[in-house]
């Protein structure tokens, strides 16, 4: 597997979005600091040469952000329309490194609008959840439908009531181990996939074989900010400080035979980002 990510831009620090006003100032020295922690483990969880970094473009102060920019699975690479309108226009970068990279380019169009940090691809499975939120709409899941038909993706809508993006309150440690963020973002999530017998969690796909059904999909509530991991082959990585979630993710990496990191992203975490939100995964089928 490879990974893209994208520098901080030098605007980062004073005009990156937040949906609170910042109650701390983000330093940018900070910032970039911890964003070279997480490059430099990619690098060497993944391999130096896996790690594909695009420059910051200082006109885009969240371009860091880039997992917004796209979605990829296997050889498609969907190029979102950013739902938040100061930041479109991220995406030809990113769009233009897939491109030489050999990804077939598939590009949303109006009305559609998504952040990448809105779908959640259930590891080891065809299921994908889309969250509806305040930067993705019902005619995104749509096109992305269409587009990633090829690739044998079933797309599930799921509404998002509370907080940014779908994966600031959810993501998953394998197809089977939903983390949720314990706060009303998370619960409302958690309630709206348990109540509908999501059909992600019932073909079994989702619940590791064998017609397991959503008996076989492990709830997990942690704490908001651990809510975001980033899931690597063999490897999950979850912010920094948050010492009861870590016993908790410990012992679910421990079972699952995943090994655990920690990384500060706290400067980010100011700008509403976390840890999925810095790469676009690149799955290995190029
Ligand atoms: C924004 O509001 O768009 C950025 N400040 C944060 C984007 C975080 N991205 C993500 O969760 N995928």
């Amino acid at each position: 597997m490879r990974a893209l990510v994208r520098g901080v831009a030098a605007s980062f620090a004073a005009q990156a979005l937040s949906m609170q006003p910042r109650a701390v100032p983000i330093c940018l020295d900070a910032a970039r600091q911890q964003h070279g922690a997480y490059v430099a483990l990619l690098r060497r969880l993944l391999g130096d040469d896996s790690v594909l970094q695009l420059p910051a473009d200082d006109a885009f102060p969240d371009c860091c952000f880039c997992e917004d920019a796209a979605v990829v699975v296997g050889d498609t690479a969907v190029v979102a329309t950013i739902g938040a309108g100061p930041r479109q226009g991220e995406e030809a970068a990113v769009a233009d490194t897939l491109a030489a990279l050999g990804y077939r380019l598939r590009r949303l169009t109006p009305p559609a609008t998504l952040d990448g940090g809105d779908v959640l691809q259930l590891p080891g499975s065809r299921h994908i959840l889309v969250g509806f939120s305040r930067r993705t709409n019902a005619a995104a899941l749509e096109q992305l439908q269409a587009a990633l038909q090829p690739q044998g993706a079933v797309l599930h809508g799921v509404e998002v009531q509370h907080g940014l993006h779908l994966k600031s309150a959810m993501t998953a440690l394998d197809g089977r181990t939903l983390l949720y963020a314990d706060d009303a973002a998370g619960r409302s999530l958690r309630a709206a996939l348990e109540r509908g017998s999501h059909p992600a969690l019932l073909d079994g796909a989702a619940g590791g074989g064998g017609g397991a059904g959503s008996k076989a999909v492990q709830h997990v509530m942690v704490e908001p900010a651990a809510a975001n991991v980033l899931l690597l082959p063999g490897h999950v990585i979850m912010p920094a400080g948050l010492p009861r979630s870590q016993a908790v993710l410990q012992a679910l990496a421990d079972e699952r035979g995943l090994q655990l990191h920690r990384l500060d992203f706290a400067e980010f975490a100011k700008a509403d980002g976390s840890l999925t939100c810095a790469s676009i995964l690149l799955p290995p089928a190029l």
